[in-house]
Order: C-alpha cells, then structure tokens, then sequence
C-alpha cells in the first residue's frame, strides 16, 4: 500500500483541508465565499480514502475523482464556487450532465458520505465497517441511484476492509483517527451546508 509506505497521513490532510475552509466560511460570515481552488484541492485529499475503501470502490473513486477533476479545471478561470454556480445559471445549463453545478453537487454527496461514515464508525463498537458503510451509502447515495448501482454498492459492502485494516492502510492508531474524523465531521458539516445553501438559496434544489 504506497500510502503506507511514504508514511503519509491522509486523515490528517482531510481534516485539516476542510478545517481550513470551514474557518474561512467562519471569518467571512455572514457573507462568505469559496475559493474553487482551496475547495478543489481539499476534496482530492479525500480520494486516497476511497481508495482505501478497497476494489469495490474502485467505480466510485473514479467518479469522484473525474468530478474533482473537472472542478479543479474550472477553477483555473472560476474564483468562488457563487460565481461558478452563477455562470452555468446563466448558461441555463445546471443539470446537464457533466457541468461544473451538477459535477459539485455529487461530490457534495461523495463528502456528505464520508462524513456519515466517520460519524457512524465513531458511533460503533464492531471491527467491522459493513454497518456504518451501509448506512452512510443509504442516507446520502441510494435515494439517487437506480437498482444497478444499490445492487454493486450492496455487493461492495463485503469486500470493505475491518476498521483494522482501513486504520493501518490510514497510518493512523485508533485515538489519532478518532480525532481526525471528529474534526472531519465537524467541519465539513459546515462546508456541506454552505453549499446546500448556495443552491437552495437560488431556487436550483438539492434533490436530483
Ligand atoms: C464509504 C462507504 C462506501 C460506499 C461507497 C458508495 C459510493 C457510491 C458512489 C457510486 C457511484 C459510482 C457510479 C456512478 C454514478 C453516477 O451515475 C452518479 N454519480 C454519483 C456520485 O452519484 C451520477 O453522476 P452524473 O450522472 O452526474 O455524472
């Protein structure tokens, strides 16, 4: 496993990335904007933990990473997640498959998964993470996805490495990845609700 290997931390780099934007969402209250760039960046730094998530994810983490992607891209001539919301309302193209609004709000949903994962692992006592997978997937995926999807997901859900196994493919020891995934939780609950505002707020809804 090359993330164990280099002796990265990628909880570390998670929760602190989201830590970040949540205080800048803090400071600039209540009028407050995202830099795409920072935003971009911090949602790569959860890619290696899908990866981690093992060869059932593998699908997942490719569409999670080609939707980052695209975001990062558009960051190169979009300064603030408002104005990229903005342009492809303008453009009237929100839910075109493919467009920067419709690509944030499934990576929204990619983050709001990890949150509920994390809160649920915190939650539970088992070595397994079939439970709280299972859950987080139920809660923010599958209302989304059609049969085929829940189906693969279902099926993934045996392959999940233990809590064990996920922690040492982390880097992490048990009471270090407690702290990192509270902080996760924490502050991407603020970064997600910001951006369910972004999007209520203008009447596009957060349901498709
Ligand atoms: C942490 C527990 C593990 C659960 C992982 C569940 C991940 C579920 C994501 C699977 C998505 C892979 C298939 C792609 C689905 C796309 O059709 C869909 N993308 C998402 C993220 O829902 C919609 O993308 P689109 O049509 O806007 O390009």
């Amino acid at each position: 496993n090359t993330i164990t290997e280099h002796g990265e931390k990628p909880l570390r780099k998670i929760s602190s990335s989201f830590k970040d934007l949540s205080s800048t969402l803090n400071s600039q209250a209540p009028d407050a904007h995202l830099d795409l760039a920072s935003f971009s960046r911090a949602c790569a730094q959860v890619s290696p933990l899908f990866r981690c998530l093992g060869i059932a994810f593998r699908f997942a983490e490719m569409d999670y990473v080609a939707k980052v992607d695209d975001l990062a891209e558009a960051s190169e001539s979009i300064v603030t997640l408002q104005a990229m919301v903005d342009r492809d309302v303008e453009a009237d193209c929100i839910r075109k498959a493919g467009s920067h609004t419709r690509n944030l709000l499934r990576v929204k949903r990619g983050l709001d998964m990890v949150r509920v994962l994390f809160e649920q692992i915190l939650d539970s006592k088992g070595s397994s993470l079939k439970n709280p997978a299972s859950t987080a997937y139920s809660q923010v995926f599958a209302p989304y996805h059609g049969w085929a999807i829940r189906k693969a997901v279902a099926a993934g859900m045996y392959a999940l490495p233990t809590k064990a196994q996920l922690l040492k493919k982390l880097n992490e020891e048990e009471n270090s990845a407690r702290i990192q995934m509270q902080n996760y939780v924490a502050a991407s609950a603020h970064v997600i609700l910001y951006i369910d505002k972004l999007y209520l707020s203008r009447g596009l809804g957060i349901d498709w």
